[in-house]
């Protein structure tokens, strides 16, 4: 059985959602997020770095997320949720799924850290407002991509707009700014599928 370290709200959602949508059972592990926990020894096992999400399956365990979602639709998703490996069009699934993470939900997550880490006098506003900048960037560039198609593909769905719409999640959440109209639109297409709803219950 895959089992999912998860805590709210966090990236744990992309892993259950991608379960959802594959219809693949999954056992999950609610994890103390204190940095107590988080910095023991018994973590640092499974996450060196001290983060969240975790997943193990088959006995083996994995610490980044777009890797347990790429992970689970090569060994269980039959050809779903991605085009074919090799194809232009996997290339740019990979490079969404990527951006989602790497450029994306990046300067969304310092902006989280930096607040959870520092006292409130100790935050600096000038970082926060560029790393807001920068997130805004991606904003900008999502709302180009899907103003003329329902999914980042196109016309499918795919774990791409899984991985995206947990970037979309904290823009939304740690954003001055609204999101975008075809941004918004593409969000509102992703939060109502079941899979997203099952993922985001307990928040
Ligand atoms: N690239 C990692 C990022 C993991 C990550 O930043 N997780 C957050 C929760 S969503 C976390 O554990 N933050 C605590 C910290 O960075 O100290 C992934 O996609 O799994």
């Amino acid at each position: 059985m895959i089992k999912i370290y998860h805590v709210p709200r966090t990236r744990s959602i992309r892993v259950i959602w991608t379960c959802e949508e594959l219809g693949l059972a999954y056992e999950l592990i609610q994890v103390d997020f204190s940095l107590e926990y988080r910095s023991s020894p018994e973590w640092r096992a499974l996450n060196p770095v001290g983060k969240v999400p975790v997943m193990i399956d088959d006995g083996f365990a994995l610490f980044e997320s777009g890797a347990m979602v790429q992970y689970l639709l090569d060994r269980y998703g039959e050809g779903r949720l991605q085009p074919p490996v090799g194809t232009p069009a996997h290339a740019i699934y990979l490079q969404w799924s990527w951006f989602a993470e790497a450029t994306f939900a990046r300067p969304l997550g310092e902006i989280v850290n930096h607040r959870r880490s520092l006292p409130e006098e100790q935050q600096s506003a000038v970082a926060i407002a560029e790393m807001q900048d920068r997130a805004q960037l991606c904003v900008e560039a999502l709302n180009s991509a899907v103003a003329e198609q329902d999914y980042i593909l196109g016309s499918e769905f795919s774990a791409a707009d899984i991985m995206l719409g947990y970037s979309l999640m904290l823009a939304q959440r740690f954003l001055p700014e609204p999101l975008p109209a075809h941004a918004a639109a593409y969000f509102e297409r992703l939060v109502v599928r079941p899979g997203y709803v099952v993922a985001t219950a307990d928040i």
